[in-house]
């Protein structure tokens, strides 16, 4: 637990900093609550990619309790704004979840280029593996050629079967075949690596929903989850992306935030848990095999406050 913390923090050092310790500074030099404070603390907020939306809700309902003599000094806003980003993040999920579903539970990994799909799929697998569970995974980024080989070192790191693609082959048969691989074995989890596409490539968004579509000639389509990788530092853009990507393939049922070691605007995450319906599963936390962490409310909002 103690080492699960460290690594919230430490990933999520620069948002600190950026944010909480912004905020600290502002509420150190203020003599009282006033407008001016609120309109500091608001415009950190928005720099630090919290979203417009998020923090007009912090800030009024911070304004409300100050106008119900509820806030009276500068510290009290600091307890109030991590009441509000905890009520804001609170979830009590557990993402490592797979159900009671018979046979294989299909993780199919989406997302636009490079945000982070492969090594997550190499993280998860051995996330899962550690968990007890039978983990298999699946090469369908059969654009390119050095996708698969990437996934082969990422199979072997974590002690995995892997399922690769001969290249230049459709991705949806490949999903098939290693559907039908996974039932035949008695895996618990299958997860999917795709190839990365811009979410306004029309074609390239139909052929996800082939590959769901395909894969509910072997499994329930109850047991298939589709889940959307978001490259943390990308910041409101990601969140068009969930729009899209829903629509392409009628749900998504998760989402991975990676990255966020590596950016001051980690606030992304606030701003998705109040705009968005799908919910956070598992977040990047930096390059290793252990970085990609279930998304812990409680944690996080420690790591950004403590
Ligand atoms: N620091 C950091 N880097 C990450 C994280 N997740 C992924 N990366 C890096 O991001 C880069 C791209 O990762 P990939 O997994 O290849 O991305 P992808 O989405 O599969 O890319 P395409 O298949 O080309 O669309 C790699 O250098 C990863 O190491 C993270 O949480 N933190
Ligand atoms: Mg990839």
């Amino acid at each position: 637990m103690r080492n699960f913390i460290k690594s919230f923090k430490k990933g999520l050092s620069r948002t600190k900093d950026n944010i909480v310790g912004k905020v600290r500074q502002a509420v150190g030099m203020a003599a009282k609550v006033d407008d001016d404070l609120l309109e500091k603390i608001e415009e950190i907020l928005i720099q630090g990619d919290v979203g417009v939306s998020a923090t007009m809700k912090i800030i009024d309902n911070i304004k409300k309790k100050v106008a119900h003599d509820n806030i009276k000094t500068p510290d009290e806003v600091l307890t109030e704004l991590k009441s509000e980003i905890s009520a804001i993040v609170q979830t009590d999920r557990d993402p490592g979840d797979l159900g009671s579903a018979d046979g294989p539970v299909i993780w199919l990994i989406m997302g636009v280029n490079g945000t982070g799909k492969t090594t997550s799929v190499g993280k998860l697998a051995k996330y899962f593996k550690t968990q007890g569970k039978k983990t298999m995974i699946a090469a369908c980024d059969t654009f390119r050629a050095a996708a698969v080989d990437q996934l082969a070192i990422w199979a072997e790191r974590s002690g995995v079967d892997l399922i690769r693609a001969r290249d230049g082959s459709d991705p949806a048969a490949v999903a098939f075949d290693a559907a039908t691989a996974a039932k035949a074995r008695g895996i618990d989890l299958l997860i999917i690596d795709t190839a990365g596409r811009l979410h306004t490539k029309a074609h390239l968004m139909d052929e996800l929903k082939k590959i769901k579509q395909v894969l509910t000639k072997v499994v329930p389509v109850e047991s298939i989850r589709s889940k959307l990788v978001l490259d943390g530092t990308t910041g409101q853009n990601a969140l068009s992306q969930v729009k899209v990507f829903t629509d392409a393939v009628s749900s998504v049922d998760g989402l991975l935030v990676t990255k966020l070691d590596g950016t001051a605007k980690g606030g992304v995450v606030i701003a998705i848990a109040e705009e968005m319906s799908v919910p956070i599963d598992f977040i990047g936390l930096g390059e290793q095999v252990d970085d990609l962490k279930p998304f812990d409310s409680e944690t996080f909002v420690e790591a950004l406050f403590e």
